[in-house]
């Protein structure tokens, strides 16, 4: 374990969600290979759940070896289990090339959880701001961390949303929002309804090869999320909202590149490359008052060039 060490106190000094970027860490460690890790993940998620029972508390779960009489999470039928089917969805920004790139990872990950509470409110994008709070345990039963007041997070990580793993962002596409905020009036708020997951992480999709303090390499891990609320992000803040920068309208914002200049429309600064940024694109100007302000167009306004059938921002006939 020692050689873990230098990378689990740089990798791990904040909260154990942030994604360990491979440059942060100083020992290298030859990656296992993908699919072998999980199916040993598999095997100890599902010798887990047969093995335990679990106690839902408000604040907690609880986990105990299964005795005759109790049910084991495999078994009780109070918080159904699920499963889904998912990929690993992680770019990774090469300082090198400037660019986001697909990790490679072609394992068809079978994710287990338990819905606690469905939610009120909305199902954010995957790419939108999320405000969560949680509790991660190992499958040693002790909890290893938890920020139960919450943080806000987005993906990738821009401005002040830090990044998540895998796991954690794309479970909470089975939940919703709290369906309402309500300001107690002494600085304390009450979230009505917010959506709660209970997910079975392979290390996959979690930190895989890079420890972190209090998690060792190619653990498993069992997070207790709470879903609060969300935003609609604007990751490379041109005025376009990700969820309009998606061109071709199939959910996935990474196959957008409308200059094809190797960034995606969502983190392009100017999506058709004709040395206008988008956001100059988007602006006008009108009187207010007597006085001339500037103004971004909604996106429905963003008016096509002179015979172009696209908007302007994404045209490079025009600006
Ligand atoms: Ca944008
Ligand atoms: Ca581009
Ligand atoms: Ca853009
Ligand atoms: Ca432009």
């Amino acid at each position: 374990m020692k050689r873990f060490f230098i990378s689990a106190v740089i990798c791990g000094s904040s909260l154990l969600l942030w994604n360990c970027k491979p440059d942060d860490d100083t020992t290298t460690v030859a990656d296992r290979d993908r699919q072998e890790v999980y199916n040993e993940d598999l095997n100890d998620i599902e010798t887990f759940l047969k093995g335990n029972s679990i106690k839902i508390n408000e604040k907690n779960i609880e986990f105990t070896a299964v005795e005759s009489g109790s049910a084991s999470i495999w078994d009780q039928s109070e918080y159904p289990l699920q499963s889904i089917n998912l990929k690993n969805d992680t770019y990774n920004y090469s300082s090198s090339t400037g660019k986001y790139e697909k990790l490679t990872d072609n394992v068809d990950y079978k994710v287990y959880y338990l819905i606690v509470n469905e939610g009120g409110g909305e199902t954010p994008m995957i790419h939108d701001n999320v405000f969560t709070s949680y509790t991660g345990y190992s499958l040693d039963k002790t909890s290893f961390d938890t920020y139960p007041f919450g943080f806000w997070s987005a993906y990738p990580s821009y401005s002040s949303y830090t990044e998540i793993i895998s796991g954690y962002r794309q479970i909470l596409q089975q939940i919703k929002t709290a369906s309402a905020i309500v300001d107690n009036g002494d600085g304390t708020y009450t979230h009505e309804n917010p959506g709660r997951v209970i997910v079975f992480i392979p290390s996959g999709l979690g930190y895989f090869s890079s420890a972190q303090s209090s998690i060792g390499a190619y653990t498993p891990l069992i997070f207790d999320i709470t879903l609060i609320t969300s935003k609609e992000a604007d990751h490379d803040n041109d005025g376009i909202l990700d969820k309009y920068e998606d061109v071709n309208n199939n959910g996935n914002l990474w196959d957008d590149d409308t200059d094809g200049d190797g960034k995606p429309n969502f983190l392009d600064l100017d999506d058709d490359g004709d040395g206008y940024t988008t956001r100059e694109e988007i602006t006008y100007t009108t009187e207010e008052n007597g006085e001339t302000v500037k103004k971004l167009y909604s996106f429905d306004q963003i008016p096509t060039c002179d015979g172009g059938t696209v908007k302007k921002h994404i045209d490079k006939n025009c600006h």
